[in-house]
């Protein structure tokens, strides 16, 4: 484990990966709340916010937009993903090497698993790949930790998300992003499990300001570094206000309420 290898997407050990990677995950579906945001520039100059930390983008956009950024955005590159158009145990295809990624300039690589799938050995096999090819161009690894599939009743309970963390920490990421538990004492537990990994909750779906930032809130105190957060961000009709509030929180673990009030 490289205790520092997150530093290029963080800032002073604290993060907020802005995740855009739902063209590809879920479809046009997820920009309907906000239609511009099918509009990748909006998503990048977004992303020059200075709360932001990273971009989590998958290889095509990358290719199409990161060269008119790279100055003023660090790039998360998502190695893997797929449609929602198909049923099945979850899987995700590998759409781009390290090798790859650290041509297009990315300061870290994505990678979801889905521990507890039928597809769980394929997917850590492939993450050994990116893992290793990641270290050897210095490049941070994180891992999307989504236990999900046949073989788990309740995916969303804080054993399997602390089961989650773990896999992090065991199969070599940097930050593993996991769905909030529910409670501070949950994400707490969570965070023992990935140990020197640093942990950052996932943002789900758009919903009432304050309840979402009481949770990210909750989140920081109890040892997690961060969000990787899209929906609750992009779907907005005024994302920089959000922006705002999640640095004043993440970074100057401010109220939310007092947060919200910037
Ligand atoms: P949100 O903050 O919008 O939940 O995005 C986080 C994320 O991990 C995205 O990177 C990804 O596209 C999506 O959630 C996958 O969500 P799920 O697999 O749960 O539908």
């Amino acid at each position: 484990m490289l205790p520092h290898a997150a530093d290029d997407i963080s800032r002073d050990g604290k993060s907020l990966i802005l995740a855009y990677d739902h063209g590809l995950e879920h479809g046009p579906v997820d920009f309907e709340p906000n239609p511009d945001t099918a509009d990748p520039e909006r998503i990048f100059e977004l992303a020059t916010h200075e709360a932001v930390t990273s971009l989590a983008v998958q290889k095509g956009l990358a290719e199409a937009y990161y060269p008119d950024y790279e100055d003023e955005v660090n790039l998360l590159l998502k190695l893997n993903g797929t449609s929602n158009l198909w049923m099945g145990e979850p899987n995700s295809a590998v759409n781009c090497t390290a090798e790859y990624a650290a041509g297009l300039g990315a300061d870290a690589v994505g990678f979801t698993i889905y521990g507890g799938s039928n597809h769980e050995i394929e997917m850590a096999e492939e993450f050994r790949e990116a893992q290793e090819g990641a270290r050897e161009h210095d490049m941070a690894v994180v891992m999307w930790s989504y236990p999900r599939g046949q073989g788990l009743r309740n995916d969303g309970s804080p054993d399997v998300i602390s089961y989650g963390a773990r896999l992090g920490l065991e199969l070599g990421a940097d930050v593993v992003k996991v769905k909030y538990p529910g409670s501070a004492e949950a994400m707490g537990d969570a965070v023992e499990m990935a140990g020197p990994a640093d942990v950052v909750m996932s943002g789900g779906t758009m919903r009432d300001d304050k309840a979402f930032l009481r949770n990210v809130s909750n989140a920081i105190d109890a040892g997690a570094t961060g969000i990787a957060v899209g929906r609750n961000v992009f779907q907005r009709d005024e994302p920089e206000r959000i922006l705002d509030a999640l640095e004043a929180v993440i970074f100057q673990e401010a109220d939310p309420a007092e947060a919200l009030a910037i």
